[in-house]
């Protein structure tokens, strides 16, 4: 908790503000009382009107100010806390954004949602509660108590027996609350999660008869988080009547021994008056700090999580000192990597080793699982490779920019992903002061121009999230697109034609080899036809090389190679 405070910085003065109003507002609050008594036992003891009018107008004048100071407190406290929760959401998503793939596995879309939204607005709440209370509390509870003492001491011994009470009352009912509140935002992580994947694979769930399940698991979750919240709130419930009942007992016994002094002339009923406010003031603060108490274990639980995500420090990060890099092509050099996922026992791509010169295509092909897209998502350096180097013109890329080397490459995922936005916006994705014309030949080369003028708006064709309004083949085409319209030194395909048809995958590869000129090209592929006429085939057969060479070389004496051709062809002959 403490260490995210430090996001406050920026409003120290606004804060000293918010402590200097309180104090004096407090100060005024706590006058108040003393005015009254002063009222009773001089004035309406005296019959002396004026006097009464006077200190009544006074206090009128007290009050009002108080108020006033009240509103203004409250009013940046919200600032500062809404202006905090903003800086800590902005730091969580740029910290995100630098998080290498495997971390952000680690912890999750899911949670990394909950702990930037749901996490901070906790804190974000609490914060705003302790600006307006942290000063007025305790300055309350002192002030009452000295000022309850100077009244009546023999009155005051009550506060002996009823503040041990309340402490002990707090306590009981925040020890029991406590652990709860990091169950409750454990479960609203599970809710999120459960949330998305049955919105996100919406298609499967209906295809499998699934949405029994879905409902039932999500139901579950749902029913876990409320019967925690019932928990909570039941536990927290207590709290108030059992304060209530504490503060009028406490004033029951106050104005009982107080009758008595009264009556033994020891005490003067002005006196009473304010020695019972004062006994309120004091009690309420009680109250106030153990909210805070409380809601502060809760904010806690919630800095603990958004805490775990700003102290990630990213693996991957940029040299202090990145090795200028120069050549107008790019020529990728593997040097025996290898590389494991975080926790896995196997490594993925082990002990690999080529070069892939520009102006050439080298094509990776090996069976599903073989290592194809772990080997390609090593070059633009998604993840750390565990031995080894990966050169790009000489230059290790770890000693090299990260945004220098993206800059470099066009990259086609396997599973091509869009953003929700017009067909333009897309593909500008990869180079964002491509003219419209720039686009449109990006389009063409990479086949999708046909279906993007058969559209009414053509390239303004608005994508839903996701690309879900168009077919597998055509996201695939728009995302070549987008890696074309970049005119990279690097381009990497993975899988990138499956889904089209052998029509249009050899027209896809002639258009591009006039297109890419001198770009080295790195192409994934499962069939054959897709990488027969590339410079140098690399074969791959779970995470190893099992050869190198061009299709004819290969077809010699690479057994592998040999198999997957064979497999292919009577597959082609039985259709
Ligand atoms: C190679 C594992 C996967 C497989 C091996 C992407 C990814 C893969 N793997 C992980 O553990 N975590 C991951 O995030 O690595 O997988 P691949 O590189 O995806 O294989 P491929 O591209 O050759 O296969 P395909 O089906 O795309 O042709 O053991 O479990
Ligand atoms: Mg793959």
């Amino acid at each position: 908790m403490l260490s995210i405070l430090k996001y406050l910085k920026p409003y120290k003065l606004q804060v000293s503000l918010i402590i200097v109003l309180t104090l004096i507002g407090t100060l005024l609050e706590l006058y108040l009382p003393t005015l009254m008594a002063d009222v009773v036992d001089i004035g309406i003891v005296n019959n002396d009107i004026p006097y009464i009018l006077r200190t009544g107008l006074w206090m009128l004048v007290c009050a009002i100010f108080a108020i006033g100071l009240t509103v203004l407190v409250n009013f940046f406290a919200s600032r500062v806390a809404m202006g905090f929760g903003k800086d800590v959401r902005r730091k969580l998503f740029v910290n995100v954004e630098n998080f290498s793939l495997q971390e952000f596995e680690k912890i999750g879309p899911a949670s990394l949602i909950t702990r930037s939204t749901n996490d901070v607005k906790q804190i974000q709440d609490v914060l705003n509660m302790m600006l307006r209370m942290m000063t007025r509390a305790p300055l309350m509870l002192l002030g009452g108590i000295i000022l309850a003492v100077s009244r009546d001491q023999t009155l005051s011994l009550i506060f002996i027996v009823a503040l041990p009470v309340l402490a002990l009352t707090i306590y009981l009912i925040s020890r029991k609350a406590i652990p709860l509140f990091g169950e409750l935002q454990k479960k609203t992580d599970r809710l999120n999660l459960l949330l998305r994947e049955s919105l996100i694979g919406t298609r499967v769930v209906r295809a499998f008869n699934r949405v029994e399940f879905e409902k039932k698991r999500f139901n579950q979750a749902n029913e876990e988080f409320r019967d925690t919240g019932i928990r909570v709130n039941k536990i927290i419930s207590f709290l108030f009547p059992s304060m209530m009942i504490i503060m009028n007992f406490t004033n029951i016994a106050i104005v009982w021994f107080g009758a008595i002094r009264i009556d033994a002339g020891a005490m003067q009923v002005g006196n009473l008056m304010a020695f019972l406010q004062y006994s309120m003031m004091i009690l309420m603060s009680l109250i106030m700090l153990s909210f805070a108490f409380i809601m502060i274990p809760r904010a806690q639980a919630s800095a603990k999580r958004v805490n775990e995500v700003l102290l990630i420090d990213p693996d991957i990060k940029d040299p202090e000192q990145a090795k200028a890099e120069t050549g107008a092509h790019a020529e990728v050099e593997f040097k025996n990597v290898t590389f494991r996922y975080a926790g896995a026992e196997k490594a993925a791509v082990e002990d690999i080793s080529f070069l892939a010169k520009p102006g050439e295509t080298t094509a990776i092909i090996g069976s599903t699982g073989a290592g194809k897209t772990s080997l390609v998502q090593l070059i633009p350096r998604f993840y750390d490779i565990e031995s080894g180097s990966i050169l790009v013109n000489g230059i290790d890329i770890r000693e090299m920019k990260q945004h220098t080397l993206r800059e470099k490459i066009g990259y086609v995922p396997q599973k091509a992903s869009l953003f929700s936005g017009t067909i333009a916006e897309n593909v500008r994705f990869g180079a964002k002061d491509a003219t419209d014309q720039e686009v449109m030949d990006a389009l063409q080369t990479a086949q999708a121009i046909d279906f993007v003028n058969e559209k009414e708006d053509g390239i303004n064709t608005y994508i839903e999230q996701a690309g879900s309004n168009l077919s597998g083949g055509q996201k695939q085409r728009l995302a070549i697109a987008r890696a074309l319209v970049r005119k990279p030194e690097i381009y990497i395909f993975d899988d990138s034609f499956s889904a089209l048809d052998y029509k249009t995958d050899a027209k896809l590869r002639s258009a591009l080899k006039e297109e890419t000129g001198n770009s080295t090209i790195i192409l994934v592929a499962q069939r054959v036809n897709t990488v027969m006429d590339a410079d140098r085939i690399i074969v791959l057969n779970e995470g190893k090389l099992a050869g190198i060479g061009t299709h004819e070389e290969l077809l010699k004496d690479n057994t592998i190679y040999q198999e997957i051709v064979e497999s292919q062809r009577t597959e082609g002959e039985s259709a």
